[in-house]
């Protein structure tokens, strides 16, 4: 409990330090750490810190503790907001939001797990079939999508690759009903090469260690991951076996027949005998090398194997004057293409099992009439913010969604506090932060922001490169004070003056290589490949290419590109969460070495200096510090006024409340709102606190004299 939690553990919420500097803040945070104490509030936001080993504070028991309580009742747990957002819900019919942020690997698909757990182990309590497999099929997805879209990176062994945001449906009883899951941008280029030390995504390991004899012959593979180019930087690892039995168990549970399991597993052979298809040339032609993969990639995919032939060396163009005409590859193409189509078979298998799940846990026919408001907790869990010794296109996105969901933290942050003083009636004063929007609108912005520079390259018809494109951005954003590159710079020696330009994010500068920046964002799929799949025997597979029926000549010709897209479903992610009633979960990384032991004190101050946890702290102690309803605050302090304890007989329990300020003599500190009594600084609340706590010993002594019949 809160209050059993001595000052050895420092302060359970940041707005109670005596000051608010970042020397105190880091003492609090540090002290907690060593503690074992991961958790620490800023009024409701839970700041954690990855803790780097198993915690004995998820269990049974703590799930029972943390349900139906009030925050401040507990330690500060992810349990307690999980709790806050699901009562809001159920009690206020309002849909809320957990917003967990935070670098790569800070512990935020963690957290969204235990949420997630927290949430499936509190509804329910009659046990419904059907609620229970909803809340079954919820908990499963997450193995399935992690073995799909995480991967070992060089800061997370087991790193999300998409970003994720989960709404869960509830019933006007409080029970899940439902769910969907959308997706964002999944880092493909992975499929096809990782940087060193970095593996491919975990389903192509897990596969090759723990497919069945059977498969893997029927599949023509062997399980050294070596023996494939696409797999061969990583390696198996002791896990790998295991979870993939549990993903097949998961996949079944939610509901995939044995015939689309297969068809995932067809797919990811496949994608491995792509990666070591090579190709040869003489003189003008090219040519096929493994026509033994081939074979294989065609029987998998239950296409024809003179059409994965031909598809790897051909592209059908549509000429001016409206002929159609075949155009070989040169053997540069044949490599690109050989990738591209390898990437995309993984994407789609991604959307496709994404969209199978949400087929499962889709609401059906929910009458609201019948059976009252629907209502959500959203959960968002997404790629944190990455610097990488070499940064690309991947990044640059990854980084981008990371400073909006920044930008709607300071929005929301403030926006609440001035909703809730409006509401009690109380005056609100104005905090200095620093607003990240410059940033976004230099990625954003229409005509000048850098997606637009990179769109209308290319969209530029004949040989644009990524110089060109850099050449483009360094004029238009020449004077911005959060974009450079070196030609602007010439001094810097740490950037390379034909490729790299660097943004002043939020969180920290990072230097992008703009090579590969224009295919990325192109994303050119050839229609041959699509056409291909299209006409797979094999229905799964066909049905994850309906775009493949398109003819050359009704293909657009100006699709949106991969930043546009992204850029627009972080949009309309960002719309969605502003609606909701936010809770966030602030994770921080302590250290570089994933050890238990160790706090950087450096990297953590960063940390929390970006995330603007102080700011955080100032705004949420800007004028009011504490504020509770008066029913609350009366029960908590009852015992240490004459004229409320046991109960009081005033009128109001506004009124008891004002007897306790008065008999402590802070009335100067406070101001009564509406339902909530609003107190200025931490100091009044200490001295009631440790009045509280000093009491409750002869408390305790007292009522087990009463409780033994002594008294
Ligand atoms: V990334 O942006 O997806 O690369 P995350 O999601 O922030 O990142 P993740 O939750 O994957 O990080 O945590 C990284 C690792 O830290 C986990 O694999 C665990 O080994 C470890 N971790 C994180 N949180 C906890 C926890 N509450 N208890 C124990 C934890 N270990
Ligand atoms: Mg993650």
């Amino acid at each position: 409990m809160a209050e059993m939690e001595g000052l050895e553990f420092g302060k359970s919420d940041f707005v109670l330090l005596d000051e608010v500097t970042m020397d105190q803040f880091m003492e609090n945070l540090k002290l907690r750490f060593e503690k074992g104490r991961i958790y620490t509030y800023i009024g409701d936001v839970v700041v954690s810190v990855n803790p780097y080993k198993q915690m004995d504070i998820y269990g049974k028991d703590a799930i029972d503790a943390y349900r139906g309580r009030e925050l401040y009742e507990n330690p500060p747990h992810l349990y307690a907001v999980s709790d806050a957002a699901y009562k809001v819900m159920k009690r206020r019919a309002k849909d809320t939001c957990i917003v967990i942020s935070g670098e790569s690997g800070a512990g935020k698909t963690e957290a969204s797990k235990y949420i997630m757990q927290y949430i499936a182990a509190i509804t329910n309590p009659s046990q419904r079939a059907d609620v229970e497999s909803v809340k079954n099929v919820l908990l499963k997805s997450n193995c399935v999508l992690e073995a799909f879209g995480n991967a070992k990176t060089n800061r997370n062994d087991n790193s999300s690759r998409f970003g994720k945001y989960m709404d869960i449906n509830f019933n006007f009883n409080g029970d899940p009903m439902g769910g969907h899951i959308n997706n964002y941008l999944l880092e493909k280029s992975r499929v096809v090469h990782q940087q060193q030390g970095e593996r491919n995504f975990h389903s192509f390991y897990q596969f090759l260690r723990g497919g069945s004899q059977e498969t893997m012959a029927s599949c023509h593979l062997q399980s050294d991951p070596s023996a494939y180019v696409y797999t061969k930087e990583g390696a198996t690892c002791n896990n790998d076996y295991s979870s993939h039995k549990a993903v097949v168990h998961a996949l079944e549970v939610i509901g995939f027949s044995k015939k689309e399991i297969q068809s995932i597993y067809q797919i990811l052979a496949s994608i491995l005998h792509l990666g070591n298809v090579q190709f040869g040339s003489e003189g003008e032609n090219v040519e096929v090398l493994d026509l033994e993969a081939v074979k294989h990639i065609s029987e998998l995919t239950g296409t024809d194997a003179d059409g994965v032939i031909k598809s790897l060396l051909y592209r059908t163009v549509a000429t001016g004057g409206g002929d159609v005409i075949e155009k070989g590859h040169t053997e540069e193409e044949a490599c690109f293409g050989r990738d591209a189509f390898s990437k995309a078979l993984y994407e789609r298998l991604f959307g496709w099992i994404v969209g199978r799940i949400n087929d499962v846990i889709e609401v059906k026919d929910y009458n609201p009439v019948l059976h009252g408001k629907n209502t959500v907790i959203g959960v968002l869990d997404i790629y944190g913010f990455e610097i990488f010794d070499n940064n690309s296109f991947e990044q640059f996105c990854i980084n981008y969604c990371n400073e909006k969901l920044q930008q709607l933290f300071i929005e929301l942050i403030l926006q609440q506090e001035q909703a809730e003083y409006k509401r009690e009636g109380i005056q609100w004063q104005d905090i200095d932060y620093f607003n990240n929007q410059i940033i976004v609108d230099l990625v954003e912005q229409q005509h000048k922001g850098l997606i637009s520079i990179l769109d209308e390259a290319c969209l530029t018809v004949g040989k644009v490169t990524d110089t060109v494109c850099l050449d483009s951005m360094d004029i238009k954003l020449a004077q911005h004070p959060h974009y450079t590159s070196r030609k602007l710079t010439p001094t810097d020696k740490t950037m390379d003056f034909q490729k790299h330009f660097r943004i002043r994010h939020y969180a920290g500068d990072v230097t992008y290589s703009v090579e590969g920046f224009l295919d990325k964002n192109r994303d050119l799929l050839f229609q041959d490949f699509k056409r291909l799949m299209y006409h797979s025997s094999n229905p799964v597979m066909k049905e994850m290419w309906p775009d493949g029926q398109l003819s050359i000549t009704e293909v657009t010709k100006r699709p949106l590109t991969a930043a546009t897209l992204f850029k627009n479903s972080i949009v309309a992610l960002v719309d969605k969460l502003a609606c909701k009633e936010p809770y966030y979960v602030r994770c921080i990384k302590p250290n570089e070495l994933k050890s238990p032991l160790l706090f950087d004190d450096a990297r953590c101050q960063h940390q929390v200096a970006y995330l603007g946890l102080l700011e955080n702290v100032m705004v949420r102690r800007a004028g009011f510090a504490y504020r509770q309803p008066y029913a609350r605050f009366l029960q908590r302090y009852k015992m240490t006024c004459e004229y409320t304890w046991p109960n009081h007989l005033m009128d109001s329990d506004r009124e008891a409340v004002e007897a306790i300020v008065k008999q402590h003599g802070f009335q100067d500190d406070v101001a009564y709102g509406h339902t909530k009594l609003f107190v200025r600084t931490p100091r009044s609340l200490f001295t009631l606190e440790q009045e509280r706590a000093a009491l409750i010993p002869i408390l305790v002594l007292f009522l087990q004299k009463v409780w033994r019949g002594a008294l």
